[in-house]
């Protein structure tokens, strides 16, 4: 692959979202999101007990933050709107300072000529709709979100080739397990666990769908839209039927929900017989409006694992408060004659290996297998987080991450022979992130940027894995 070159207008770039780098959290209007009351207000759901608050402060930094991207020659960047910035309580009245705001930053990116992949929802669920009805396990957030999304997609969509509507909405509930099981939920008359996820999933699945056949058939957009899929290479751990079952209904669980519907109007028929009355069910009418709504497969795919059988995968689907997925196999390591094993992000984060080959072999099973009909597909998220590096204490080895930068050019170089060997439709490729950022449950304490961030002085710095992959997409793009 020494001369091999990426597909012409090959988008790629750094990925971030709101409330993990914008930072400004109580300023100019914001409204708080289901984050600001799990950071704050419950305790043990962020191992560090950091907030987005501040961290990062990209809400006032971006200028210089879109300067050296532009001078480094990242070509794209893939952020996300905060709903609570423009709505602060979801829905209603539009906070203008919030909305100045992103008119600076859509402007900024044009004049720099940086393209923006826009994501309208990155797990920021205004508080108010959550404490109101329930968040995304409420039909009735499905016209709160189609509101907000129509009117940021008609401000900005003549500078935004490309939206995202939903980030991962395998995760949107899985937010929610957060909060203390039964404590919340019961107000809404659901109960808490296995059902609210499959109604967050539906109600997600139907917010994108109108808003994507609108985007396509109503308002003509200009660009792509499509949602960011989540999900992990999975290999069978042995040869046997039963392994082979399992990897197959796996798939079913963790991109089967969505990309069922997307490509075929409907659930995944594994998914019906293993949840019976869970899994909510779609009108005719429904079922026409989902199917065909993206415009191509996003996928975030940051690690592999080899799978086999459990034994009562009704039990385990069907579970009640478990987060996550609910791929309901049995996981094991990744083996050194695995998938292409490189370095391990074990001591980092426990769920993240590095799986370049796994990278290569999952966009062929997604294109090729699973979802023959989609057109294209980007890998939306990858990237990694090295084990020791939030205790370094001079930026000379803070910045010195070779295992990231080792990571990232085995994905890289496996995505360009997926293109070039395998003849897969890859379009684009995001590396999460711009900057050590907050994690989430982890907070500030796993760090994932290709730039160093000094939480007191919030100066960033690049580290190796930025020069690296620079100089491979100027060697193959
Ligand atoms: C997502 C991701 C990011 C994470 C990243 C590292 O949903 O897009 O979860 O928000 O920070 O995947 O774990």
């Amino acid at each position: 692959i020494a001369n091999a070159k990426l597909p012409a207008n090959f988008a790629w770039g750094l990925s971030s979202s709101a409330y993990q780098i914008e930072g400004a959290a109580k300023d100019e209007g914001r409204g708080p999101s289901i984050w600001d009351l799990l950071s704050h207000r419950v305790p043990g759901q962020v191992v560090d007990d950091t907030n987005g608050d501040i961290l990062g402060q990209h809400y006032y930094l971006y200028k210089q933050d879109f300067a050296r991207l532009q001078k480094l020659g990242t070509p794209w960047f893939s952020p996300s709107i905060s709903w609570p910035r423009i709505f602060p309580f979801g829905s209603g009245p539009i906070n203008e300072a919030g909305l100045k705001h992103y008119d600076d930053v859509i402007a900024e990116l044009v004049k720099l000529g940086i393209k923006p992949a826009l994501s309208l929802f990155h797990w920021d669920t205004p508080l108010a709709l959550f404490n109101e009805y329930g968040g995304w396990t409420n039909p009735k957030i499905i016209d709160d979100y189609v509101n907000y999304a129509k009117f940021i997609i008609s401000r900005y969509d003549e500078h935004v080739p490309v939206w995202f509507t939903i980030n991962e909405p395998q995760y949107c509930n899985w937010q929610y397990s957060y909060y203390p099981a039964g404590e919340y939920y019961p107000s809404y008359g659901i109960g808490p666990g296995a059902k609210a996820r499959w109604l967050c999933g539906h109600h997600t699945l139907l917010a994108h769908a109108k808003v994507a056949k609108w985007y396509k058939e109503e308002f003509k957009g200009k660009g792509r839209i499509t949602f960011k899929n989540s999900g992990n290479y999975f290999e069978a751990n042995s040869t046997s039927t039963e392994d082979a079952a399992a990897v197959s209904r796996a798939y079913d669980f963790v991109l089967g929900w969505f990309g069922g519907p997307w490509t075929d109007g409907d659930y995944p028929q594994s998914l019906k017989d293993t949840l019976g009355d869970l899994l909510p069910t779609f009108t005719e009418k429904e079922k026409k409006l989902i199917k065909g709504s993206c415009d191509f497969y996003a996928i975030d795919a940051y690690t592999g694992y080899y799978v086999g059988a459990i034994n009562d995968v009704q039990a385990c689907a069907t579970n009640s408060s478990a987060g996550g997925w609910p791929e309901c196999v049995s996981q094991s390591s990744v083996t050194p004659d695995g998938f292409g094993v490189g370095p391990s992000g074990d001591l980092g984060v426990t769920w993240l290996k590095s799986t370049p080959g796994g990278i290569r072999s999952f966009l062929k099973t997604i294109t090729k297998d699973l979802f023959p009909a989609v057109p294209d597909i980007m890998v939306t998220e990858f990237g990694f987080a090295e084990p020791f590096e939030s205790e370094y204490t001079n930026i000379q080895d803070a910045t010195w991450d070779l295992r990231r930068a080792d990571y990232i050019q085995g994905y890289l170089d496996n995505i360009l022979l997926a293109a070039t060997e395998d003849k897969v439709n890859v379009t684009g490729a995001f590396i999460w992130s711009i900057f050590d950022n907050f994690e989430w449950g982890s907070g500030a304490a796993v760090r994932f940027g290709v730039q160093y961030l000094n939480y007191t002085s919030l100066e960033r710095t690049p580290k190796a894995s930025l020069f690296q992959t620079l100089n491979w997409f100027k060697t193959h793009g």
